[in-house]
Protein backbone atom coordinates (compact mmCIF):
# COMPACT_ATOMS: atom_id res chain seq x y z
CA UNK A 1 0.00 0.00 0.00
CA UNK A 2 3.08 2.25 0.12
CA UNK A 3 3.75 5.23 -2.28
CA UNK A 4 6.20 4.70 -5.12
CA UNK A 5 9.67 5.01 -3.55
CA UNK A 6 11.79 8.37 -4.29
CA UNK A 7 15.11 8.40 -2.29
CA UNK A 8 15.44 12.59 -3.02
CA UNK A 9 14.37 14.50 0.21
CA UNK A 10 13.57 18.14 0.73
CA UNK A 11 13.59 19.87 3.70
CA UNK A 12 9.97 21.28 4.70
CA UNK A 13 7.90 21.93 7.31
CA UNK A 14 4.94 19.35 8.79
CA UNK A 15 1.94 21.70 7.81
CA UNK A 16 3.57 22.92 4.19
CA UNK A 17 3.99 19.24 3.25
CA UNK A 18 0.79 18.30 4.42
CA UNK A 19 -0.99 21.42 2.32
CA UNK A 20 1.18 20.51 -0.48
CA UNK A 21 -0.27 17.03 -0.46
CA UNK A 22 -3.66 18.27 -0.70
CA UNK A 23 -2.49 20.39 -3.41
CA UNK A 24 -1.25 17.36 -5.18
CA UNK A 25 -4.53 15.93 -4.91
CA UNK A 26 -6.11 18.98 -7.29
CA UNK A 27 -7.79 20.37 -4.08
CA UNK A 28 -7.66 23.86 -4.06
CA UNK A 29 -10.58 24.82 -1.73
CA UNK A 30 -10.74 23.64 1.55
CA UNK A 31 -13.93 24.73 4.25
CA UNK A 32 -13.62 25.04 7.99
CA UNK A 33 -14.19 27.20 11.00
CA UNK A 34 -11.31 28.78 12.79
CA UNK A 35 -10.18 28.59 16.57
CA UNK A 36 -7.08 28.88 18.64
CA UNK A 37 -5.90 25.69 18.21
CA UNK A 38 -5.44 25.89 14.48
CA UNK A 39 -5.01 29.01 13.67
CA UNK A 40 -1.45 29.00 12.81
CA UNK A 41 -1.98 25.84 10.62
CA UNK A 42 -4.75 28.17 9.16
CA UNK A 43 -1.88 30.42 8.53
CA UNK A 44 -0.28 28.55 6.35
CA UNK A 45 -3.03 27.41 4.67
CA UNK A 46 -3.99 30.91 2.74
CA UNK A 47 -0.13 31.49 2.48
CA UNK A 48 0.34 28.64 0.57
CA UNK A 49 -2.23 29.34 -1.67
CA UNK A 50 -4.92 26.69 -0.86
CA UNK A 51 -8.46 28.90 -0.54
CA UNK A 52 -10.12 28.81 3.01
CA UNK A 53 -13.68 29.02 2.51
CA UNK A 54 -15.00 29.45 6.31
CA UNK A 55 -17.97 27.96 6.71
CA UNK A 56 -21.14 28.69 9.38
CA UNK A 57 -20.26 25.79 11.67
CA UNK A 58 -18.41 22.71 10.96
CA UNK A 59 -21.16 20.21 10.43
CA UNK A 60 -21.34 22.81 6.94
CA UNK A 61 -17.89 22.54 6.48
CA UNK A 62 -17.78 18.80 6.50
CA UNK A 63 -20.58 18.58 4.07
CA UNK A 64 -18.83 21.04 1.67
CA UNK A 65 -15.92 19.02 1.93
CA UNK A 66 -18.18 15.70 1.06
CA UNK A 67 -19.75 18.02 -2.13
CA UNK A 68 -16.55 18.84 -3.27
CA UNK A 69 -15.21 15.79 -3.03
CA UNK A 70 -17.59 13.77 -4.89
CA UNK A 71 -17.47 16.61 -7.00
CA UNK A 72 -13.99 16.51 -7.47
CA UNK A 73 -11.78 13.17 -6.04
CA UNK A 74 -11.05 14.60 -2.66
CA UNK A 75 -12.12 17.17 -0.31
CA UNK A 76 -10.57 18.69 3.02
CA UNK A 77 -11.84 20.62 6.03
CA UNK A 78 -10.19 22.24 8.84
CA UNK A 79 -11.50 22.53 12.42
CA UNK A 80 -10.38 23.43 15.89
CA UNK A 81 -10.06 20.91 18.71
CA UNK A 82 -12.90 19.50 20.65
CA UNK A 83 -15.85 21.82 19.63
CA UNK A 84 -15.12 21.50 16.39
CA UNK A 85 -13.83 17.78 15.98
CA UNK A 86 -17.49 16.85 17.23
CA UNK A 87 -19.23 18.85 15.65
CA UNK A 88 -18.19 17.78 12.24
CA UNK A 89 -18.80 14.08 13.25
CA UNK A 90 -22.16 13.59 11.25
CA UNK A 91 -20.62 14.91 7.96
CA UNK A 92 -17.27 12.43 8.76
CA UNK A 93 -19.96 9.36 9.18
CA UNK A 94 -21.93 10.15 6.47
CA UNK A 95 -18.76 10.04 4.38
CA UNK A 96 -17.73 6.87 5.63
CA UNK A 97 -21.37 5.34 4.69
CA UNK A 98 -21.24 7.05 1.67
CA UNK A 99 -17.59 5.71 0.39
CA UNK A 100 -16.29 9.44 0.30
CA UNK A 101 -12.51 10.57 0.52
CA UNK A 102 -13.42 13.51 2.90
CA UNK A 103 -9.90 14.87 4.49
CA UNK A 104 -10.61 15.90 8.21
CA UNK A 105 -7.67 17.90 10.00
CA UNK A 106 -8.11 19.26 13.79
CA UNK A 107 -5.59 21.56 15.67
CA UNK A 108 -5.05 20.05 18.33
CA UNK A 109 -3.55 21.92 22.48
CA UNK A 110 0.46 22.29 22.55
CA UNK A 111 1.98 18.74 23.11
CA UNK A 112 3.48 20.13 26.74
CA UNK A 113 0.07 20.50 28.05
CA UNK A 114 -0.85 17.02 26.52
CA UNK A 115 2.04 15.48 28.79
CA UNK A 116 0.88 17.07 31.63
CA UNK A 117 -2.65 16.79 31.54
CA UNK A 118 -3.29 20.35 31.80
CA UNK A 119 -7.20 21.00 31.71
CA UNK A 120 -7.38 23.16 28.47
CA UNK A 121 -10.64 24.08 27.05
CA UNK A 122 -11.84 22.45 24.56
CA UNK A 123 -10.97 19.45 26.20
CA UNK A 124 -14.18 16.83 26.69
CA UNK A 125 -12.25 14.07 27.86
CA UNK A 126 -8.87 12.84 27.50
CA UNK A 127 -6.93 14.12 25.12
CA UNK A 128 -6.88 11.28 22.51
CA UNK A 129 -10.83 11.34 22.72
CA UNK A 130 -11.37 12.63 19.95
CA UNK A 131 -8.55 11.02 18.36
CA UNK A 132 -10.12 7.37 18.91
CA UNK A 133 -13.81 8.55 18.08
CA UNK A 134 -12.29 9.69 14.64
CA UNK A 135 -10.77 6.50 14.29
CA UNK A 136 -14.19 4.97 14.21
CA UNK A 137 -15.05 6.52 11.43
CA UNK A 138 -12.08 6.86 9.20
CA UNK A 139 -9.73 4.17 7.06
CA UNK A 140 -7.00 5.77 8.70
CA UNK A 141 -5.29 8.88 11.03
CA UNK A 142 -2.56 10.05 12.60
CA UNK A 143 -1.43 12.79 15.07
CA UNK A 144 1.32 14.94 13.30
CA UNK A 145 3.66 15.71 16.11
CA UNK A 146 6.56 14.10 15.23
CA UNK A 147 8.74 15.39 12.50
CA UNK A 148 10.89 12.13 11.85
CA UNK A 149 7.38 9.96 11.08
CA UNK A 150 4.95 13.23 9.85
CA UNK A 151 5.84 12.87 6.69
CA UNK A 152 5.75 9.28 6.01
CA UNK A 153 1.78 9.44 8.41
CA UNK A 154 0.96 12.08 5.79
CA UNK A 155 1.50 9.85 2.84
CA UNK A 156 0.00 7.07 4.46
CA UNK A 157 -3.05 8.03 5.61
CA UNK A 158 -3.74 9.84 1.83
CA UNK A 159 -3.04 7.01 -0.13
CA UNK A 160 -5.54 5.34 2.45
CA UNK A 161 -8.33 7.76 1.80
CA UNK A 162 -7.99 7.28 -1.79
CA UNK A 163 -7.69 3.75 -2.17
CA UNK A 164 -10.90 2.64 -0.17
CA UNK A 165 -12.74 6.36 -1.03
CA UNK A 166 -13.00 6.70 2.82
CA UNK A 167 -12.31 9.81 4.90
CA UNK A 168 -9.39 10.59 7.39
CA UNK A 169 -8.01 12.21 9.97
CA UNK A 170 -5.13 14.46 10.92
CA UNK A 171 -4.53 15.94 14.41
CA UNK A 172 -2.10 18.92 14.33
CA UNK A 173 -0.89 19.81 17.77
CA UNK A 174 -0.32 23.97 17.81
CA UNK A 175 3.60 23.04 17.93
CA UNK A 176 4.07 20.69 15.46
CA UNK A 177 2.77 23.20 12.63
CA UNK A 178 6.25 24.59 11.96
CA UNK A 179 8.40 22.00 13.02
CA UNK A 180 11.02 20.63 10.24
CA UNK A 181 10.70 17.68 8.04
CA UNK A 182 12.45 15.75 5.76
CA UNK A 183 10.05 14.95 2.80
CA UNK A 184 10.08 12.98 -0.36
CA UNK A 185 10.34 14.89 -3.61
CA UNK A 186 7.34 15.03 -5.43
CA UNK A 187 6.14 12.00 -3.19
CA UNK A 188 3.01 10.68 -5.27
CA UNK A 189 0.46 10.24 -2.71
CA UNK A 190 -1.89 8.93 -4.76
CA UNK A 191 0.16 6.30 -6.74
CA UNK A 192 -1.84 3.39 -3.88
CA UNK A 193 -2.71 0.27 -6.90
CA UNK A 194 -5.16 -2.09 -5.82
CA UNK A 195 -5.07 -5.68 -7.63
CA UNK A 196 -6.27 -9.05 -7.92
CA UNK A 197 -4.90 -11.82 -7.26
CA UNK A 198 -4.28 -13.23 -11.05
CA UNK A 199 -5.79 -16.51 -11.32
CA UNK A 200 -8.98 -16.26 -9.02
CA UNK A 201 -9.07 -13.30 -11.55
CA UNK A 202 -9.07 -15.22 -14.48
CA UNK A 203 -11.40 -17.88 -12.83
CA UNK A 204 -14.05 -15.32 -11.83
CA UNK A 205 -13.85 -13.57 -15.22
CA UNK A 206 -14.39 -17.38 -17.37
CA UNK A 207 -17.65 -17.84 -15.14
CA UNK A 208 -19.19 -15.02 -15.69
CA UNK A 209 -18.57 -14.27 -19.13
CA UNK A 210 -19.64 -18.22 -19.51
CA UNK A 211 -23.20 -17.18 -17.66
CA UNK A 212 -23.53 -13.79 -19.52
CA UNK A 213 -22.70 -15.12 -22.99
CA UNK A 214 -25.34 -18.07 -22.72
CA UNK A 215 -28.23 -15.86 -21.00
CA UNK A 216 -30.91 -14.66 -23.53
CA UNK A 217 -31.48 -11.35 -22.11
CA UNK A 218 -28.75 -10.30 -20.04
CA UNK A 219 -28.48 -6.63 -18.38
CA UNK A 220 -26.25 -4.35 -16.54
CA UNK A 221 -26.78 -2.44 -13.30
CA UNK A 222 -24.21 -0.15 -12.88
CA UNK A 223 -23.78 0.94 -8.95
CA UNK A 224 -22.02 3.32 -7.40
CA UNK A 225 -18.84 1.82 -7.10
CA UNK A 226 -18.03 2.39 -10.71
CA UNK A 227 -18.89 6.64 -9.70
CA UNK A 228 -16.71 6.08 -6.55
CA UNK A 229 -13.49 4.45 -7.79
CA UNK A 230 -13.63 6.33 -11.21
CA UNK A 231 -14.60 3.34 -12.98
CA UNK A 232 -17.09 5.04 -15.53
CA UNK A 233 -14.95 4.83 -18.93
CA UNK A 234 -14.32 1.33 -17.84
CA UNK A 235 -17.96 0.40 -17.51
CA UNK A 236 -19.11 2.13 -20.14
CA UNK A 237 -16.56 0.68 -22.72
CA UNK A 238 -18.34 -3.00 -21.45
CA UNK A 239 -21.77 -1.57 -21.84
CA UNK A 240 -21.01 -0.87 -25.29
CA UNK A 241 -18.90 -3.31 -26.73
CA UNK A 242 -21.67 -5.69 -25.44
CA UNK A 243 -24.28 -3.61 -26.47
CA UNK A 244 -26.05 -4.59 -23.36
CA UNK A 245 -28.89 -2.27 -21.79
CA UNK A 246 -28.15 -0.94 -18.26
CA UNK A 247 -29.87 0.58 -15.08
CA UNK A 248 -28.87 2.25 -12.70
CA UNK A 249 -29.47 2.69 -8.68
CA UNK A 250 -30.41 6.12 -6.86
CA UNK A 251 -26.88 5.92 -4.97
CA UNK A 252 -25.86 6.04 -8.70
CA UNK A 253 -27.73 7.65 -10.47
CA UNK A 254 -26.64 9.23 -13.70
CA UNK A 255 -23.24 7.23 -13.17
CA UNK A 256 -22.96 6.48 -16.65
CA UNK A 257 -25.14 8.84 -18.98
CA UNK A 258 -29.27 8.68 -19.31
CA UNK A 259 -28.93 10.30 -22.74
CA UNK A 260 -28.28 6.99 -24.55
CA UNK A 261 -30.08 4.19 -26.37
CA UNK A 262 -29.23 1.46 -24.06
CA UNK A 263 -29.96 3.31 -20.53
CA UNK A 264 -33.16 1.97 -19.34
CA UNK A 265 -34.01 4.17 -16.00
CA UNK A 266 -33.15 3.86 -12.28
CA UNK A 267 -34.03 0.21 -10.74
CA UNK A 268 -35.34 0.69 -6.80
CA UNK A 269 -37.38 -3.03 -6.51
CA UNK A 270 -41.10 -2.32 -6.64
CA UNK A 271 -40.72 1.39 -6.84
CA UNK A 272 -39.51 1.38 -10.31
CA UNK A 273 -41.07 2.14 -13.42
CA UNK A 274 -42.87 -0.44 -13.83
CA UNK A 275 -40.90 -0.65 -17.56
CA UNK A 276 -37.55 -0.80 -15.80
CA UNK A 277 -38.63 -3.25 -13.11
CA UNK A 278 -39.84 -5.48 -15.67
CA UNK A 279 -36.90 -5.79 -17.63
CA UNK A 280 -34.67 -5.99 -14.75
CA UNK A 281 -36.68 -8.61 -12.97
CA UNK A 282 -37.21 -10.95 -16.03
CA UNK A 283 -33.55 -10.80 -16.89
CA UNK A 284 -32.01 -14.28 -17.03
CA UNK A 285 -28.14 -12.89 -15.95
CA UNK A 286 -27.95 -9.53 -14.09
CA UNK A 287 -24.16 -7.98 -14.28
CA UNK A 288 -24.26 -5.80 -10.95
CA UNK A 289 -21.15 -3.32 -10.95
CA UNK A 290 -20.66 -1.93 -7.52
CA UNK A 291 -23.98 -2.03 -7.02
CA UNK A 292 -25.28 -1.07 -2.75
CA UNK A 293 -28.27 -3.49 -2.40
CA UNK A 294 -29.34 -1.42 0.94
CA UNK A 295 -32.97 -0.91 1.22
CA UNK A 296 -33.10 2.55 -0.70
CA UNK A 297 -31.48 1.21 -3.50
CA UNK A 298 -34.01 -1.95 -3.69
CA UNK A 299 -37.69 -0.30 -2.89
CA UNK A 300 -37.10 -1.25 0.61
CA UNK A 301 -36.01 -4.20 -0.23
CA UNK A 302 -38.79 -4.91 -2.62
CA UNK A 303 -36.20 -6.10 -5.65
CA UNK A 304 -36.90 -9.11 -7.22
CA UNK A 305 -33.57 -10.35 -8.73
CA UNK A 306 -32.96 -14.02 -9.18
CA UNK A 307 -29.81 -14.75 -6.48
CA UNK A 308 -29.55 -17.74 -9.67
CA UNK A 309 -28.96 -14.99 -12.49
CA UNK A 310 -26.98 -12.74 -10.42
CA UNK A 311 -23.31 -11.88 -10.71
CA UNK A 312 -22.70 -9.33 -8.36
CA UNK A 313 -18.94 -7.80 -8.30
CA UNK A 314 -17.54 -5.22 -5.68
CA UNK A 315 -14.69 -3.31 -5.22
CA UNK A 316 -12.95 -6.33 -3.86
CA UNK A 317 -14.87 -9.62 -4.26
CA UNK A 318 -17.23 -11.01 -6.53
CA UNK A 319 -20.40 -12.87 -5.74
CA UNK A 320 -21.76 -15.46 -8.61
CA UNK A 321 -25.13 -17.09 -7.92
CA UNK A 322 -23.97 -18.12 -4.35
CA UNK A 323 -20.28 -18.44 -3.99
CA UNK A 324 -18.20 -16.12 -3.70
CA UNK A 325 -14.54 -14.85 -4.88
CA UNK A 326 -12.43 -12.84 -3.32
CA UNK A 327 -9.23 -10.60 -3.91
CA UNK A 328 -10.97 -9.61 -7.30
CA UNK A 329 -10.45 -5.87 -7.68
CA UNK A 330 -13.77 -4.77 -9.82
CA UNK A 331 -11.86 -2.35 -11.67
CA UNK A 332 -9.11 -5.69 -13.18
CA UNK A 333 -12.84 -7.39 -13.23
CA UNK A 334 -14.68 -5.24 -15.39
CA UNK A 335 -11.42 -4.64 -18.02
CA UNK A 336 -10.70 -8.73 -18.10
CA UNK A 337 -14.34 -9.69 -18.55
CA UNK A 338 -14.72 -6.98 -21.10
CA UNK A 339 -12.73 -9.14 -24.66
CA UNK A 340 -14.59 -12.29 -23.30
CA UNK A 341 -18.03 -11.02 -24.17
CA UNK A 342 -20.05 -12.08 -27.01
CA UNK A 343 -20.70 -8.72 -28.35
CA UNK A 344 -25.05 -8.85 -29.12
CA UNK A 345 -26.95 -7.31 -32.06
CA UNK A 346 -28.08 -3.81 -30.96
CA UNK A 347 -31.37 -5.19 -32.32
CA UNK A 348 -31.80 -7.71 -30.13
CA UNK A 349 -30.96 -6.55 -26.97
CA UNK A 350 -31.78 -3.03 -26.61
CA UNK A 351 -33.75 -2.24 -24.04
CA UNK A 352 -37.77 -2.98 -25.18
CA UNK A 353 -38.89 0.33 -23.41
CA UNK A 354 -37.00 3.08 -21.09
CA UNK A 355 -38.47 5.05 -19.25
CA UNK A 356 -38.81 8.15 -20.81
CA UNK A 357 -39.45 11.12 -18.24
CA UNK A 358 -39.37 14.31 -20.24
CA UNK A 359 -42.67 15.67 -21.33
CA UNK A 360 -43.97 18.62 -23.09
CA UNK A 361 -44.38 21.17 -20.69
CA UNK A 362 -46.55 24.51 -20.98
CA UNK A 363 -47.30 26.50 -17.58
CA UNK A 364 -50.90 27.24 -17.10
CA UNK A 365 -51.63 30.86 -15.50
CA UNK A 366 -52.73 31.21 -12.34
CA UNK A 367 -52.80 27.42 -11.66
CA UNK A 368 -52.12 26.26 -8.23
CA UNK A 369 -48.43 24.52 -8.47
CA UNK A 370 -48.13 20.56 -7.53
CA UNK A 371 -45.09 18.49 -6.65
CA UNK A 372 -46.51 16.15 -10.04
CA UNK A 373 -45.91 19.68 -12.46
CA UNK A 374 -43.07 20.75 -10.39
CA UNK A 375 -40.82 18.19 -11.60
CA UNK A 376 -42.30 18.42 -15.00
CA UNK A 377 -41.18 21.91 -14.91
CA UNK A 378 -37.35 20.69 -13.65
CA UNK A 379 -37.50 17.73 -16.40
CA UNK A 380 -37.46 20.53 -18.57
CA UNK A 381 -35.14 22.19 -16.84
CA UNK A 382 -31.91 20.43 -16.89
CA UNK A 383 -29.29 20.15 -19.14
CA UNK A 384 -25.73 19.06 -19.73
CA UNK A 385 -24.44 22.14 -17.91
CA UNK A 386 -26.20 21.93 -14.48
CA UNK A 387 -25.16 19.47 -11.96
CA UNK A 388 -28.32 18.26 -10.41
CA UNK A 389 -27.84 18.14 -6.05
CA UNK A 390 -30.94 16.38 -4.14
CA UNK A 391 -31.31 16.72 0.08
CA UNK A 392 -33.18 13.54 1.38
CA UNK A 393 -36.53 14.39 1.48
CA UNK A 394 -39.39 14.23 -1.36
CA UNK A 395 -36.52 15.23 -3.98
CA UNK A 396 -35.15 12.27 -3.49
CA UNK A 397 -38.13 9.74 -3.98
CA UNK A 398 -38.62 11.92 -7.21
CA UNK A 399 -34.88 12.14 -8.42
CA UNK A 400 -35.47 8.61 -9.90
CA UNK A 401 -37.48 10.25 -12.82
CA UNK A 402 -35.41 13.45 -13.41
CA UNK A 403 -33.84 13.52 -16.65
CA UNK A 404 -29.63 13.72 -16.56
CA UNK A 405 -28.40 13.28 -19.83
CA UNK A 406 -24.50 13.70 -18.97
CA UNK A 407 -22.40 11.20 -16.72
CA UNK A 408 -21.91 12.15 -13.22
CA UNK A 409 -24.32 15.15 -12.99
CA UNK A 410 -26.16 13.80 -10.15
CA UNK A 411 -25.14 14.51 -6.40
CA UNK A 412 -27.11 13.27 -3.53
CA UNK A 413 -26.48 11.33 0.19
CA UNK A 414 -28.91 8.72 -0.79
CA UNK A 415 -27.76 5.97 1.51
CA UNK A 416 -26.51 7.76 4.87
CA UNK A 417 -29.64 10.47 4.32
CA UNK A 418 -28.98 13.28 7.13
CA UNK A 419 -31.24 16.06 5.55
CA UNK A 420 -29.27 19.43 5.47
CA UNK A 421 -26.34 17.81 3.69
CA UNK A 422 -27.02 19.20 0.27
CA UNK A 423 -27.37 22.83 0.86
CA UNK A 424 -23.47 23.18 2.17
CA UNK A 425 -22.75 19.85 -0.14
CA UNK A 426 -24.01 22.70 -3.26
CA UNK A 427 -21.79 25.39 -2.06
CA UNK A 428 -18.74 22.49 -2.49
CA UNK A 429 -19.93 21.42 -5.57
CA UNK A 430 -20.02 25.33 -7.09
CA UNK A 431 -16.33 25.72 -5.52
CA UNK A 432 -15.48 22.53 -7.30
CA UNK A 433 -17.24 22.76 -10.91
CA UNK A 434 -17.85 26.15 -11.43
CA UNK A 435 -17.95 25.23 -15.03
CA UNK A 436 -21.44 23.82 -14.54
CA UNK A 437 -24.63 25.45 -12.76
CA UNK A 438 -25.42 23.79 -9.48
CA UNK A 439 -29.22 23.27 -9.27
CA UNK A 440 -30.34 22.09 -5.78
CA UNK A 441 -33.70 20.48 -4.33
CA UNK A 442 -34.22 20.79 -1.03
CA UNK A 443 -37.58 20.30 1.74
CA UNK A 444 -37.83 22.76 3.64
CA UNK A 445 -37.10 20.70 7.05
CA UNK A 446 -33.55 20.05 5.45
CA UNK A 447 -33.13 23.58 4.66
CA UNK A 448 -33.83 24.79 8.07
CA UNK A 449 -30.97 22.65 9.23
CA UNK A 450 -28.14 23.75 7.58
CA UNK A 451 -29.30 27.24 6.18
CA UNK A 452 -26.81 29.62 7.19
CA UNK A 453 -24.29 27.96 4.31
CA UNK A 454 -27.10 29.97 1.82
CA UNK A 455 -24.80 32.88 2.85
CA UNK A 456 -21.55 31.56 2.15
CA UNK A 457 -22.75 30.67 -1.09
CA UNK A 458 -23.58 34.29 -1.63
CA UNK A 459 -20.29 35.59 -0.38
CA UNK A 460 -18.30 33.11 -2.24
CA UNK A 461 -20.40 34.42 -5.74
CA UNK A 462 -21.65 31.12 -5.92
CA UNK A 463 -24.78 30.85 -8.25
CA UNK A 464 -26.69 28.04 -7.74
CA UNK A 465 -30.32 27.74 -8.30
CA UNK A 466 -31.46 26.64 -4.92
CA UNK A 467 -35.58 25.34 -4.85
CA UNK A 468 -36.89 24.84 -1.43
CA UNK A 469 -40.03 22.93 -0.81
CA UNK A 470 -42.00 24.53 1.49
CA UNK A 471 -44.73 21.97 2.31
CA UNK A 472 -44.63 23.15 6.11
CA UNK A 473 -43.21 20.12 7.70
CA UNK A 474 -41.61 16.66 6.98
CA UNK A 475 -44.07 15.48 4.39
CA UNK A 476 -41.71 12.22 3.73
CA UNK A 477 -42.18 11.54 7.77
CA UNK A 478 -45.82 12.95 7.41
CA UNK A 479 -46.47 9.76 4.62
CA UNK A 480 -44.58 7.07 7.07
CA UNK A 481 -46.57 8.24 10.54
CA UNK A 482 -48.27 11.39 10.94
CA UNK A 483 -47.89 13.72 13.77
CA UNK A 484 -47.55 17.25 15.14
CA UNK A 485 -44.01 16.83 15.44
CA UNK A 486 -43.97 16.97 11.64
CA UNK A 487 -44.88 20.14 11.47
CA UNK A 488 -42.44 23.05 11.32
CA UNK A 489 -42.30 26.76 11.60
CA UNK A 490 -43.04 28.50 8.20
CA UNK A 491 -40.20 30.82 7.45
CA UNK A 492 -40.44 33.73 4.64
CA UNK A 493 -37.86 31.56 2.75
CA UNK A 494 -38.05 33.37 -0.13
CA UNK A 495 -36.63 36.72 2.05
CA UNK A 496 -33.30 34.66 3.14
CA UNK A 497 -31.21 35.87 0.11
CA UNK A 498 -31.52 39.68 0.64
CA UNK A 499 -31.04 38.98 4.74
CA UNK A 500 -27.67 37.15 3.54
CA UNK A 501 -27.00 40.06 1.19
CA UNK A 502 -28.22 39.34 -2.27
CA UNK A 503 -30.88 41.35 -3.02
CA UNK A 504 -33.62 40.42 -5.73
CA UNK A 505 -32.49 36.48 -5.43
CA UNK A 506 -35.34 35.49 -3.57
CA UNK A 507 -38.90 34.28 -5.15
CA UNK A 508 -42.10 32.67 -3.88
CA UNK A 509 -43.80 30.48 -6.03
CA UNK A 510 -47.72 29.86 -5.61
CA UNK A 511 -48.93 29.20 -9.23
CA UNK A 512 -47.30 28.06 -12.37
CA UNK A 513 -46.64 31.00 -13.92
CA UNK A 514 -44.69 32.34 -11.43
CA UNK A 515 -42.66 29.52 -11.39
CA UNK A 516 -42.26 30.34 -14.99
CA UNK A 517 -40.97 33.85 -14.14
CA UNK A 518 -38.73 32.78 -11.20
CA UNK A 519 -37.10 30.28 -13.35
CA UNK A 520 -36.87 32.35 -16.32
CA UNK A 521 -35.17 35.26 -14.65
CA UNK A 522 -32.72 32.61 -12.55
CA UNK A 523 -31.45 31.29 -15.67
CA UNK A 524 -30.79 35.16 -17.41
CA UNK A 525 -29.29 35.91 -14.04
CA UNK A 526 -26.04 33.12 -14.98
CA UNK A 527 -23.89 34.36 -12.07
CA UNK A 528 -25.62 34.52 -9.43
CA UNK A 529 -27.63 32.49 -7.16
CA UNK A 530 -31.35 31.92 -6.78
CA UNK A 531 -33.68 31.47 -4.78
CA UNK A 532 -37.21 29.84 -5.51
CA UNK A 533 -39.54 28.96 -2.40
CA UNK A 534 -42.28 26.43 -3.70
CA UNK A 535 -45.17 26.27 -1.75
CA UNK A 536 -46.77 23.18 -1.56
CA UNK A 537 -50.05 21.16 0.21
CA UNK A 538 -48.67 19.50 3.29
CA UNK A 539 -49.55 16.18 2.03
CA UNK A 540 -48.66 16.63 -2.43
CA UNK A 541 -45.92 14.11 -2.74
CA UNK A 542 -44.48 11.67 -5.66
CA UNK A 543 -45.83 8.68 -6.31
CA UNK A 544 -42.31 7.18 -4.99
CA UNK A 545 -42.84 9.18 -1.53
CA UNK A 546 -46.49 7.75 -1.40
CA UNK A 547 -45.42 3.92 -2.44
CA UNK A 548 -42.28 4.12 0.32
CA UNK A 549 -44.81 5.42 2.94
CA UNK A 550 -47.25 2.93 2.83
CA UNK A 551 -44.20 -0.17 2.46
CA UNK A 552 -42.48 1.05 5.49
CA UNK A 553 -45.87 1.69 7.74
CA UNK A 554 -46.70 -1.87 6.66
CA UNK A 555 -42.84 -2.78 8.18
CA UNK A 556 -43.22 -1.37 11.27
CA UNK A 557 -46.81 -3.30 12.07
C1 LIG B 1 -30.14 14.70 10.34
C2 LIG B 1 -31.44 13.97 10.17
N1 LIG B 1 -32.40 14.06 11.10
C3 LIG B 1 -33.58 13.43 10.91
C4 LIG B 1 -33.82 12.66 9.81
C5 LIG B 1 -35.16 11.97 9.60
N2 LIG B 1 -35.85 12.58 8.45
C6 LIG B 1 -35.81 12.00 7.23
S1 LIG B 1 -36.64 12.87 6.09
C7 LIG B 1 -37.10 14.02 7.20
C8 LIG B 1 -37.98 15.17 6.81
C9 LIG B 1 -37.47 15.98 5.67
O1 LIG B 1 -38.29 17.10 5.54
P1 LIG B 1 -38.12 18.07 4.33
O2 LIG B 1 -36.71 18.38 4.12
O3 LIG B 1 -39.04 19.22 4.52
O4 LIG B 1 -38.56 17.20 3.08
P2 LIG B 1 -40.03 16.65 2.76
O5 LIG B 1 -40.10 15.30 3.37
O6 LIG B 1 -41.02 17.57 3.35
O7 LIG B 1 -40.07 16.60 1.28
C10 LIG B 1 -36.59 13.73 8.46
C11 LIG B 1 -36.82 14.57 9.68
C12 LIG B 1 -32.77 12.57 8.88
N3 LIG B 1 -32.87 11.82 7.78
N4 LIG B 1 -31.61 13.25 9.05
MG1 LIG C 1 -40.92 19.59 3.82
Amino acid sequence: MMPQESKMTEKTTIAKYLIKSLQGLGIKHVFGVPGDYVLDFLDRVIENGLDFTGTCNELNAGYAADGYARAHGAGAAIVTYGVGGFSILNAVAGACAEQVPLIVISGAPHSRQKYSSALVHHLAGAYNLQLDVFKKLTVDAAVLDNPKTAAADIERVLANCLAYKKPVYFEIPVDAVDLECHARHNAATAAVQRRSEAEILAEAVKEAADMLNAAKNPVIIAGVEILRFQLAAQALKLVETVELPYATTISSKSVLPELHPQFIGVYQGAFSRDCVREQLEASDCALCLGVWMNDFNTGMFTSKLNQNHLINAHADNLQIKHHCYNNVWLGDFITALTPLLQPRSFIQSHPKNHFLPRRDYKPQAGKKITVRRFYERINNLLDDKMILVSDTGDCICAAPDLYIEEAENFIAQAYYLSIGFALPATLGVALARPDKRAVLLIGDGAFQMTAQELSTIIRKKRNPIIFVLNNQGYVIERMIHDGAYNDIQNWQYHKLPEAFGASGAGFKVQTEDELEKAVSIALAAKDACALIEINLGPTDCSDILAELGRKVRGMSK
